[in-house]
């Protein structure tokens, strides 16, 4: 698509990757983007000229269009060339916007995660599973079963601690207000963009260490033998699907549940 922006202006887009399995990296052409939010929850705004966003992530970001040039574009960087996805023109019919950015952004108050403690309930999940990778053989629907059948006969090929994910693959029960720290290890060769309903949480990884500890998200792009921690405050009773949002993972057994009563 191609955006007409008021020239002199700021604008705030929301990025979405709405792909079922590609982790794109994006770039702006001639206008550094500030990223003011991780999946909809704010960070301390910094400049990075490349975003990398997996499936179901989100970027906001804010740019600043005073002194820009009359057209820009953002696009998807690839092996071979980069290819735009989106234009955007500076139209001065449209007048002139308030100009530079001259405040600071401001971050809004954030909690502190709580610390670990005897209290806290520590969910490990050994990814397992998929092309080239270490599994053997899982559990599905209770019954020890080789990889080989697995793929052909079930279309499954992941396992979440040596079973098949499913709906009914219950990860852990959290009491409300409990402090949950799900130890991760992806244990496979490929990236998984690893999500959990109803809650937003701190990414604790030796691999990737966060920038801004108060920071938060919903989805965490993890990668092949990363092992990470996403830790939250069990806030919201239900029961919430924790799952890789490459779907066709998903669908092949990369999906549980964790309960808060
Ligand atoms: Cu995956």
């Amino acid at each position: 698509p191609s955006y007409r922006l008021k020239d002199n202006s700021r604008v705030r887009l929301r990025l979405i990757n709405a792909a079922n399995a590609r982790v794109f990296d994006l770039k702006f052409t001639s206008v550094k983007p500030r990223t003011i939010a991780l999946d909809g929850y704010p960070v301390n705004p910094f400049e990075s000229p490349d975003l990398t966003i997996g499936p179901s992530q989100r970027v906001d970001v804010i740019l600043d269009l005073s002194g820009k040039s009359p057209e820009f574009a953002l696009q998807i960087i690839t092996r071979t060339r980069p290819i735009n996805i989106a234009r955007f023109l500076l139209d001065k019919s449209l007048g002139q916007g308030g100009g530079a950015l001259n405040e600071e952004l401001i971050t809004p108050i954030r909690p502190q995660p709580p610390k670990a403690s005897s209290t806290s309930l520590k969910i490990p999940v050994h990814m397992q599973g998929g092309a080239m990778g270490n599994l053997k053989s899982a559990k599905l629907n209770g019954i020890m079963t080789p990889l080989r059948d697995l793929a052909q006969k079930h279309r499954k090929v992941w396992a979440f601690n040596g079973a098949v994910g499913g709906y009914d693959h219950m990860l852990g029960t959290a009491r409300r207000g409990q402090f949950v720290i799900l130890d991760i290890q992806n244990d496979t060769r490929w990236p998984h963009a690893m999500h959990l309903h109803g809650h937003h949480f701190w990414v604790n990884s030796r691999l990737n260490p966060v920038k801004d500890p108060l920071s938060k998200r919903d989805t965490y792009l993890m990668q092949p033998g990363e092992n990470a921690e996403f830790r939250f405050v069990a806030d919201n009773p239900g029961l919430w699907l924790f799952h890789c949002h490459m779907l066709e993972h998903h669908a092949a057994g990369m999906g549980a549940v964790i309960q808060v009563t």
